[in-house]
């Protein structure tokens, strides 16, 4: 099998929030194919990689992605074509080095990341491997391991109500999860939070709240405060097949950089609780994040500070019970090894998003995952808000022993493509080791 890169393209194709992105295909000489379609965030960090948009008025309201699949086609094509495939860290600090800043600005980490996954999917086509088994191997080899680093199906993380940047409602807090945490199997973890996210439903119109939904495919409604949407979470888990606490758990992504308020040094959450409108420093409100997680059965909670309140995080986590819960960074980390070394060391984590787009290579997101294994990180490898039907985190969740995935609601299209996946990766996984 011959796997030198042949041929390097892209196109620009839409997301499901119908905003365009960039979809990369790579072909090798032995006629093995790989693409890969680039997510897109809409609550992003500002350390993240840069997305590159055209800017163009004229075109999808400036978000046209033409400039991104120039550059895979013309300058990281003149660079790729005659590489070996199987070479994938010299292909990733190739487009490293080619690109030149720091954040990937000049070709767009739409662009790199589109290729950097798309030359693993042609290297695993023509290897005959499955794309989680190859993509296994490489990171075995990356991380020097003797024995290969065992493969094991995510825990999913449901996101059935949505609220803040992803939704127009009350809700500030962005994301309520259910995590079937004491359900064994994924197509029964999957089974419990689709059931879980029915009866949610039903209680929702029951009560004459909307039912429409959000970007992850969560309920939208408008409720008097997000208390009361734990209220309802609670109710639904109740009315399901399903035990509250010892089966199901919650988790909570706040995406708090958006209510942080750099002049006067506080946050100002709407409609959180009871008193309509918590605006407070970072102190007090990581007293409320405390209480909060003690009245309801909250297990998990994501960026309840901001990007930049290292100050705040170190103080959620003085009175954070890391033996019990999980604190995660996403906003504060961005994937960027830097950052995620810097968090694991004031041990203000011990969750971290893994979204390879923050970042843009594979063997970035390989460091990443060096990291947190180091420090006893547990792994959550995210989709964004914006999706497409892509698969390839389901295998990478799997490949990287990934104790999470979060893949919004288990509804619609480009959300349930990944659970599907992961369906299908179950069953060859219980037929390959009996
Ligand atoms: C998040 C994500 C994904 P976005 O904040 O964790 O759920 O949202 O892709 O909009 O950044
Ligand atoms: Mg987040």
């Amino acid at each position: 099998m011959d796997t030198t890169i042949q041929n390097v393209t892209a196109r620009e194709i839409l997301d499901s929030r119908g905003n365009p992105t960039l979809k990369a295909e790579v072909t090798l000489e032995s006629g093995a194919k790989g693409e890969f379609s680039v997510p897109s965030g809409a609550s992003t960090g500002i350390y993240e990689a840069i997305e590159l948009r055209d800017g163009d008025l004229a075109r999808y309201n400036g978000k046209g992605v033409l400039t991104a699949v120039e550059n895979v086609k013309n300058r990281i094509a003149d660079k790729l074509v005659g590489m070996d495939a199987l070479r994938q860290s010299e292909i990733d600090n190739t487009m490293i080095a080619l690109d030149g800043t720091k954040n990937k600005s000049k070709l767009g980490a739409n662009a790199i990341l589109g290729v950097s996954f798309a030359v693993c999917r042609a290297a695993a086509t023509s290897q005959n491997r499955k794309l989680y088994n190859y993509l296994n191997s490489l990171l075995s080899t990356f991380l020097d391991r003797i024995e290969n680093q065992p493969l094991s199906l995510p825990t999913p993380l449901f996101n059935i109500l949505n609220g803040g940047a992803h939704a127009d409602n009350t809700l500030s807090i962005q994301e309520f999860m259910t995590i079937p945490i004491g359900v064994e199997r994924f197509s029964e973890q999957l089974r419990a939070g689709t059931e879980i996210d029915h009866e949610l439903k039903r209680i929702l119109k029951e009560r004459g709240a909307t039912t429409s939904v959000g970007d992850e495919g969560g309920f939208a409604p408008n409720l008097p405060t997000d208390e009361t949407a734990l209220e309802f979470l609670s109710e639904a888990v109740e009315a399901s097949a399903f035990k509250l606490e010892s089966e199901i758990v919650f988790g909570l992504d706040v995406a708090a950089s958006q209510y942080w308020e750099e002049d006067d040094k506080v946050y100002a959450i709407p409609n959180i609780s009871e008193e309509k409108v918590l605006v407070d420093k970072p102190q007090k409100v990581s007293n409320f994040y405390i209480d909060l997680l003690n009245r309801f059965p909250i297990r998990l909670i994501e960026d309840p500070l901001a990007e930049d309140d290292w100050a705040g995080w170190k103080d959620l986590a003085k009175k954070f019970d890391f033996k019990e819960k999980i604190l995660v960074g996403d906003d504060l980390t961005v994937t960027n090894p830097q950052r995620v070394e810097r968090a694991a060391k004031e041990k203000i984590i011990n969750g971290l998003i893994i979204k390879p787009n923050q970042i843009g290579t594979l063997t970035e997101v390989f460091e990443v995952i060096k990291i947190c294994n180091a420090y006893n990180i547990k792994k959550i490898v995210s989709h964004r808000s914006g999706e497409t039907t892509d698969t390839f985190i389901a295998d990478l969740a799997v490949a990287c022993g990934a104790e999470f995935i979060k893949d919004g609601a288990p509804i619609r299209g480009e959300r349930v493509a990944k659970y599907n996946r992961l369906l299908e990766i179950e069953e060859e996984l219980q037929v390959s080791t009996p």
